[in-house]
């Protein structure tokens, strides 16, 4: 028998001689910790199961971290409402609020853990040892798998709870100060163990080669020269965006906790289903083939009016219907369906990626650079003209031909099947509430209606009449255009509202709708002070 379920044992056995409510007191062995030690133990035990988990996760996939798995499993398993909330409220740092939100609750029930277990070790063990076969659960419930280290984590977190609670208790020690010391000291120990084991898996995780591939990729890049962005595409000095989007600036949206990794090495591409002949590409194979150099405006359907889910980059890589066409899509075909490899998919209907003139890629390259890990590294899907849900889906890893009747990962949720990016346009300055001088203003915004492209933007200033903007030079129609309008203003309160008009003359609409089902609609205004 270990020493460590001789102590568990000892310090259980001896529970019948505690005196009820007795505190912590020296000269008695083993009566009831203070709520301060209590508390504490609580915490450490819980801090050492996390990052003995994650330990154990380093050397394997860093997504099996307990955390990450439960936070995976809850992102996946809350209604859709409340990931709409999430995203209202916190916009793209929704994963940095769980993260913040998860570790409360698990201080809470280390706390918890410690506060229950005064007088006895059991009732603590048991809360930690449920909160470790949650983790357990979550772990086998993700596609990635593997349940080593949410099994690790409850046996820490259950062991150093165990011992501490023992020595907190102060069994058998000659005096008080001595027992004090020992306990400091076996804490101090869990924490600085704890932390190295925390510290040792996060860079074992981030040393899982996806940076060396990414650098393997970005030395044998096919050339492909980017479409040239013309001067006058952007209004930058006058507060729009800038036409391109560097990587670091990209919005970023996906469900994943933690960026998948995959590195171009291991990457295998299946497109089967309804297909004559089923294809399965290497990386090699994929870069080798015809590419296609272009530049997007992707777009979110989760962008309120004036909202920045919106941005645009050059991506190079293979026509999607240059597949399609090898492939052989058969009679009756609706959906392209891709997977990434933590589970996520899309689904794209097939008439428009087999449209000669779409343009839908299988990109690998985004401004110049591998795709960035954060935005699908080795290889995602762009579609033109379509929102992200429906068309976008990063780290591919799978290719379905197949029907509408396999509702996709946000279909699943009640979002629509068809994800036509609707027209829209944003006012960038002046910004809401700004004070800026009477006289001439220049209001400038962005306007996007994407594969029509934008004919016209106008704005109009406390209700008048609509006035036509200045136009940046266009790019494509697959892409946003910059406008911008100087407006005379006397002093006092303005409101400025802005509509886009695309390539076909219909305007954008008016009504206002939520982001659900299939994106917001309604007219952005901003709302100022010229003094
Ligand atoms: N694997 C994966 N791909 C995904 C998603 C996701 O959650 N997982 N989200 C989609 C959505 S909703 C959008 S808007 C785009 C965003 O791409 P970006 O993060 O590169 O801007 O990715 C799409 N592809
Ligand atoms: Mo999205």
């Amino acid at each position: 028998m270990s020493s460590f379920r001789k102590n568990f044992q000892l310090s259980y056995a001896q529970l019948p001689a505690l005196a009820p409510g007795g505190e912590a007191s020296s000269n008695g062995p083993m009566t009831s910790l203070s709520h301060g030690r209590a508390v504490v133990i609580g915490l450490l035990a819980a801090g050492s199961a996390l990052a003995a988990g994650h330990l154990v996760a380093g050397f394997g996939d860093p997504r099996t971290s307990p955390p990450v798995a439960v936070g995976g499993a809850f992102i996946d398993l809350v209604p859709p409402g409340v990931k709409e909330f999430a995203v209202a409220v916190f916009g793209t740092a929704d994963k940095l609020a769980l993260i913040v939100g998860m570790a409360l609750v698990i201080a809470a029930l280390g706390a918890l853990a410690g506060l229950v277990s005064r007088r006895s070790v059991l009732p603590g063990a048991l809360v930690i040892g449920a909160f470790g076969l949650v983790g357990v659960v979550a772990a086998l419930s993700r596609p990635e798998g593997g349940v080593a280290p949410a099994l690790v984590s409850m046996i820490v977190g259950v062991g150093v709870f165990a011992v501490l609670h023992h020595l907190g208790r102060g069994p058998a020690a000659p005096s008080a100060e001595i027992e004090r010391r020992r306990f400091l000291a076996t804490s101090g120990l869990v924490v600085v163990g704890a932390g190295l084991a925390g510290i040792t898996g996060s860079s074992l995780s981030k040393g899982s080669g996806v940076a060396t591939s990414q650098r393997a990729v970005a030395a044998r890049l096919p050339k492909v020269p980017a479409p040239p962005i013309p001067a006058g595409a952007d209004f930058v000095a006058d507060g729009t965006p800038s036409f391109i989007t560097p990587n670091s600036g990209f919005y970023r949206i996906d469900t994943a906790l933690v960026v998948p990794q995959l590195r171009a090495e291991d990457w295998r591409l299946r497109l089967h289903g309804m297909v004559d002949r089923e294809l399965d590409l290497s990386f090699t194979d994929l870069i080798n083939r015809r590419l296609e150099s272009r530049t997007i405006t992707l777009a979110c359907v989760s962008n309120e009016v004036g909202g920045n889910l919106i941005s645009t980059a050059n991506f190079v890589g293979v026509p999607v219907r240059d597949l399609l066409l090898e492939a052989g899509v058969r009679p009756g075909a609706q959906q392209l369906l891709t997977t990434s490899t933590d589970g996520y998919s899309a689904g794209t209907p097939v008439d428009v990626l087999l449209e000669p003139d779409r343009g839908a890629l299988l990109a690998f390259e985004m401004n110049g650079e591998p795709l960035p890990a954060r935005h699908g590294f080795p290889v995602r899907m762009v579609v033109p003209g379509l929102y992200g849900y429906v068309s976008a889906t990063k780290w591919l890893v799978d290719a379905e031909v197949t029907t509408f009747d396999r509702p996709a990962y946000w279909q699943q949720r009640g979002w629509s099947q068809q994800g036509p990016i609707k027209t829209q346009s944003r006012i960038d300055r002046p910004q809401r509430a700004a004070q800026i001088p009477a006289g001439p203003v220049t209001v400038a915004g962005i306007a996007w209606a994407q594969h029509t492209g934008i004919d016209a933007v106008q704005v109009r200033v406390d209700g008048g009449p609509w006035q036509s903007a200045e136009l940046a030079t266009e790019v494509g129609r697959d892409t946003w255009r910059m406008w911008r309008a100087t407006l005379e203003l006397p002093t006092g309160d303005h409101v400025v509202q802005c509509r886009a008009i695309d390539r076909d003359g219909v305007p954008q609409i008016e009504a206002r709708q939520g982001v659900v089902p299939d994106g917001a609609t309604g007219l952005h205004e901003t709302t100022f002070r010229c003094a």
